[in-house]
């Protein structure tokens, strides 16, 4: 048997929903390895989403899980830290999830340095609810809100995170699932806020509306067109614009809010 089927809920929640081809499978499997690297147990850990196909995962993960409102995980995941620090909180999220209705929840994260690690699995596109601009939809790029293109400049998730005051910002691809899934391993160990952002190829809706080809098409592009940051680093800006940059871009050591908020309980309390 494959390691990873005991951290799934084989009888209960499967088949999943997921398009054949959707990134998010690969995402949840980099996530279930970096856990089984860590040897956490389920009972360490609390898997917390909101809504659409990225924040179906909890529901096929067998760890303790919240699948909340749109847009909300991270407010629930901040409230279940703060009630008991010693669990691992891990935050699932899509590009809309955590940037449009989430928005503001993020950044404030970000600012408190909550103890969470967040994987926000970009597909630049509303999956769930059928292909509407998300705020990572590249700019001219076709949407079924935007058929001709959108006219709005897309966010950064690591750079507005790093700006907003997170302590650890990372981005991987589907198609490179190991880089991924060190990149998670090495989030979940950070004290702080943690973001790792996954990008995850849509290929029923983003792929389709913009002719990118079949799911195998997907990730031959990425593959051709990401590079690590410290390859990067070398490289003149013309070879490095309009690619993927990987790895890890912000990483520092901080006082999470967790431990800010129990000094000033203890002195409330005298202590
Ligand atoms: C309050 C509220 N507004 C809107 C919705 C509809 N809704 C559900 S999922 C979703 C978008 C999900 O997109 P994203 O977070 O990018 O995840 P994906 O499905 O692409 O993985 C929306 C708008 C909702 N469920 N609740
Ligand atoms: S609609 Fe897109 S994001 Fe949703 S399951 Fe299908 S491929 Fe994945």
């Amino acid at each position: 048997m494959h390691p990873s089927y005991e951290m799934l809920r084989p009888g209960k929640k499967f088949p999943h929903v997921w398009c054949p081809g959707c990134g998010h499978g690969i995402v949840q499997g980099a996530i279930i390895r970096a856990v089984q690297k860590l040897g956490w147990s389920r009972d360490e850990m609390v898997m917390v989403s909101g809504i659409g196909c990225s924040s179906r995962m909890p529901v096929y993960v067998d760890f303790n899980s919240l699948h909340t409102a749109h847009g909300r995980a991270i407010a629930f995941a901040t409230g279940v830290k703060l009630h008991n620090p010693k669990l691992h909180v891990i935050v699932i999220t899509g590009d809309g999830d955590a940037l449009a209705i989430g928005g503001n929840h993020f950044i404030h994260a970000c600012r408190r340095n909550a103890d969470l690690t967040v994987i926000l699995m970009n597909n630049n596109i509303y999956g769930m609810t059928g292909g509407q601009y998300s705020p990572t939809t590249p700019i001219g790029k076709r949407a079924s809100t935007a058929p001709y293109g959108t006219a709005e400049r897309d966010f950064d998730p690591c750079a507005l995170a790093q700006a907003a005051g997170a302590a650890f910002t990372a981005r991987g691809v589907a198609y490179n699932a190991l880089e991924l899934e060190k990149l998670i391993e090495t989030a979940l160990t950070k004290k702080g806020f943690s973001l790792v952002e996954a990008i995850s190829p849509c290929p029923t809706l983003y792929g389709r509306l913009n002719k990118e080809g079949s799911a195998v098409k997907m990730l031959q592009w990425q593959k051709a067109n990401t590079i690590n940051i410290k390859a990067a680093e070398k490289l003149p800006m013309d070879q490095v614009s309009g690619k993927i940059v990987t790895g890890i871009f912000h990483d520092v050591e901080t006082i999470p809010y967790t431990e800010i908020y129990d000094r000033i309980i203890r002195k409330a309390q005298g202590k």
